[in-house]
């Protein structure tokens, strides 16, 4: 018997080449899916050998290849490739955000292989599955659930008796229609199960962090939540015995220790988070890693255990910065404890994730105030960043089941189901036809709030937050707060580009333009007289008046431990496009005023910077000295070092020519040494110099006399 499992993409929404190119989404779908891992181990260990389908990495080889104009046909293009894959039975994994197209895939596939089993399994496909085969003559099989110990039994019966009533956890045809059987008992001992597969797709080389499950099921019951169900509110953990047996696994075969730990609720039982955190810290193999928890079940004494034990990020489910929504919504967290916890988490060095939600049906403008106040407390602490999500109602949560009459499509919807510009058409139509099957497409009513501000809020706090959380945060102190500065800010939007809306609107704040736009606004509203905003202004201004350098054209890179001597001819230049830039006072005075919530305290004057472009950094500005900032700034990547040191000669007129190409060359060096350049050779170019008798005699012997010196004026620098 042949069986092919194909997992649920995760990254086949993306509709233009920016969306699909961005670094986060590439790294996200690179994830291995634990749960088709797990249950190809289970298959490999009664002897069937599965193949895996990763739609992911074949969604990036197709879009890779085809570009943004040719994104239409992947799902023909998938499913002609996972029926050419000879199989007895097609397992498809799910999620709500790509159901429509996994359900288009196994159709194509149940048309190319009519005599095979078509089989549905995970979170989405186990709460809709009396809809799905109702509606999709495709599907064979659901099954339900946790499926480590159900799908062997399905296979049996596919291949044996097929007494399909006999298979727990199993919807299916009968001659009476849909059929559901009882639920799979819960696997109560996860260290039985084997290790996930991750051998059979190699997934996880060349990663830098792996996934490893922790444990399944948490008894707490949100009303917007579809895990806690779907896991029956049983919370499992395994040991840490087993926990660390796989973490050395996958050290030893792809020498990754640091790991994301999959549960959804880590810290329920704190006697068992402190046990496993004793484990982690008495094995002495200094793994990192992170985990979700509630700011309910952690405390200061916990947090630094977890830290001491190797714990270096904490995602935290806040939801809303409103009391009263934590209510209705059934979470019941403190929100003054939640601001705490971040505080704390941030001081024990852990990196934190506050997400949240807006787009409840009784949510009013005081209560987003709330939860913008929550999100700007998050981006004011250095290691810590918000999420904020639109509301999705996931299908069969008790959110759901109250508005299932009441949803409505929209032109773009919660981000959570779909974060590209557009939806195939065909995706579309399903999502029309079939709302029960594809809830999480649809909004729920917000009366007390207009939905279209609501859309446009998520997409502005977002990307300010990403791209200038430091000026957002100057901006929110100085005024009412982001939410009125937003209500102004929307105005002038609105005018500049009137009837901007949906997936043009979701663009727009992805582009520069959102950037220049609002930093005009600023400019021009009463919030951009304060001190600490104008200096943020200042550094907007002068980043995008600085240049990025040149790539230089066929040359390698020097690896700096290689000790080569350095070449006149070779090219110098700064590392990440940065920019060099000049501010009249220090950023980080200005940073510090942000995050403690007063007003800056200026003890310098002008300041020179190194602004890099590293996704994700927070704050991408190096302080470095006067010097330093010329030299960098004269690593172009058109200049060879020779003429840096011209350059530089011109720059600083004051140091003797005796002395400047030994000065300027060790600047150089310490600009690499600090990271902030890299060095090129061209190795042609190398060997025209040497003929013309150009060498770095004096560099070399005396850079190896200063070698000594090398950390002492690197920070006198
Ligand atoms: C890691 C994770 C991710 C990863 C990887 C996704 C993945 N599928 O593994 C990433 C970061 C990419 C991700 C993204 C999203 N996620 Co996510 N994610 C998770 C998380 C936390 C863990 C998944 C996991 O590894 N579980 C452990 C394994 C063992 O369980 P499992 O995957 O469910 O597999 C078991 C069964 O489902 C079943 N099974 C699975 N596949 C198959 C296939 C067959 C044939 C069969 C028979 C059975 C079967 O058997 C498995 C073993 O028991 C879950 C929550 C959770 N605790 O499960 C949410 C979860 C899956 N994510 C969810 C959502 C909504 C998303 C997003 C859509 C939204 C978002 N913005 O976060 C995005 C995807 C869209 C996008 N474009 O980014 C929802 C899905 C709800 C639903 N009804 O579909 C979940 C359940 C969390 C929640 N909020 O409720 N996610
Ligand atoms: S605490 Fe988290 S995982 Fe548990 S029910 Fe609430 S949202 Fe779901």
């Amino acid at each position: 018997m042949q069986v092919c499992l194909v997992n649920a993409a995760t990254a086949a929404e993306f509709s233009d080449t920016a969306e699909f190119e961005a670094e986060e989404i590439r790294r996200g779908s690179s994830d291995p899916q634990l749960g088709i891992l797990s249950l190809a181990a289970v298959l490999e260990a009664q002897g069937c050998c599965p193949q895996i389908v990763d739609l992911n990495r074949m969604f990036y080889r197709y879009a890779d290849a085809v570009g943004e104009s040719g994104l239409e046909g992947f799902a023909e293009l998938a499913a002609s490739q996972i029926g050419a894959i000879d199989a007895d039975v097609y397992g498809f994994g799910s999620i709500c955000s790509a159901y429509p197209l996994a359900l288009r895939i196994a159709k194509e596939v149940k048309r190319l292989r009519p005599e095979a089993a078509i089989v549905f399994g995970g979170p989405q496909a186990s709460v809709v599955s009396d809809q799905t085969l109702k509606s999709f003559p495709c599907v064979d099989f659901v099954l339900r659930g946790e499926a480590e110990e159900s799908l062997p039994i399905l296979l049996e019966e596919l291949f044996g008796g097929r007494r399909f009533d006999l298979v727990p956890g199993l919807t299916h045809r009968s001659v009476w229609g849909v059929q559901r059987n009882v639920d799979a008992p819960l696997l109560v001992d996860l260290d039985a199960l084997p290790s996930p597969a991750y051998h059979l797709t190699g997934e996880l080389r060349g990663l830098a962090r792996a996934s490893l499950e922790l444990g399944r099921g948490c008894p707490f019951s949100c009303t917007f939540c579809s895990t806690n169900d779907f896991f029956r509110r049983k919370f499992r953990l395994r040991s840490p015995e087993r926990i660390l047996k796989d973490m050395r696994a996958i050290e030893a075969e792809y020498g990754i220790g640091d790991f994301d730990l999959v549960h959804d609720m880590f810290t329920v039982d704190r006697k068992r988070v402190q046990a496993f955190c004793h484990a982690l810290i008495a094995s002495g193999q200094g793994y990192t890693w992170s985990c979700s928890a509630r700011t309910d079940c952690v405390d200061e004494e916990l947090i630094e255990l977890m830290a001491a034990a190797g714990c270096n990020g904490m995602f935290f489910g806040v939801e809303t910065g409103s009391e009263r929504m934590q209510k209705i919504i059934d979470k019941h967290l403190d929100t003054r404890r939640a601001h705490e916890i971040i505080d704390i988490v941030e001081r024990a060095g852990i990196r934190s994730t506050i997400s949240l939600i807006i787009g409840f049906p009784q949510e009013t403008r005081d209560d987003l105030r709330d939860t913008i106040a929550m999100f700007m407390h998050s981006a004011r602490v250095p290691l810590s960043g918000p999420q904020i999500n639109i509301l999705a109602p996931l299908a069969n949560t008790p959110l759901h089941v109250k508005y299932k009459d009441r949803m409505t499509l929209d032109l773009l919807c919660s981000d959570m189901s779909h974060q590209g510009r557009k939806q195939h058409s065909e995706d579309m139509e399903l999502i029309r036809n079939y709302p029960d099957i594809f809830p999480n497409f649809y909004l729920l009513p917000t009366p007390e709030l207009d939905r279209s501000m609501l859309l446009e809020l998520r997409e502005f706090t977002l990307m300010a937050e990403m791209r200038f959380r430091w000026l957002l945060g100057a901006a929110d102190q100085a005024g009412a707060g982001i939410l009125d500065l937003f209500t102004d800010w929307v105005e002038l939007r609105d005018t500049l580009y009137p009837g901007l809306a949906g997936s043009d609107l979701r663009h727009y704040y992805r582009t520069p333009r959102f950037l220049r736009d609002f930093i005009a606004f600023l400019r021009s509203h009463a919030v951009g007289t304060i001190e600490a905003l104008k200096l943020f202004l200042e550094y907007e201004d002068a980043v995008s008046c600085a240049q990025s350098p040149q790539s230089p054209r066929s040359s390698r890179p020097l690896r700096r431990n290689d000790k080569e001597t350095l070449d006149w001819s070779d090219i110098p230049v700064r590392k990440n496009q940065s920019r060099v830039i000049e501010l009249s006072r220090g950023l980080e005075e200005a940073i510090d005023a942000v995050m403690n919530c007063q007003e800056p305290e200026w003890e310098t004057g002008r300041q020179h910077y190194v602004v890099g472009q590293e996704p994700g950094k927070k704050n991408p500005a190096y302080h470095v000295s006067s010097r330093i900032a010329k030299t960098v700034e004269a690593c172009n990547g058109r200049r060879t070092i020779c003429h840096v040191v011209k350059h530089l000669a011109t720059e600083f007129p004051s140091v003797p020519e005796s002395r400047r190409d030994y000065e300027f060359v060790r600047l150089i060096e310490t600009a690499w040494a600090e990271d902030l350049i890299e060095i090129f050779r061209s190795d042609s170019a190398a060997a025209d110099n040497q003929d013309a008798g150009f060498s770095m005699p004096e560099y070399t012997e005396m850079s190896a006399a200063a070698s000594a010196r090398n950390q002492a004026s690197i920070q006198a620098l």
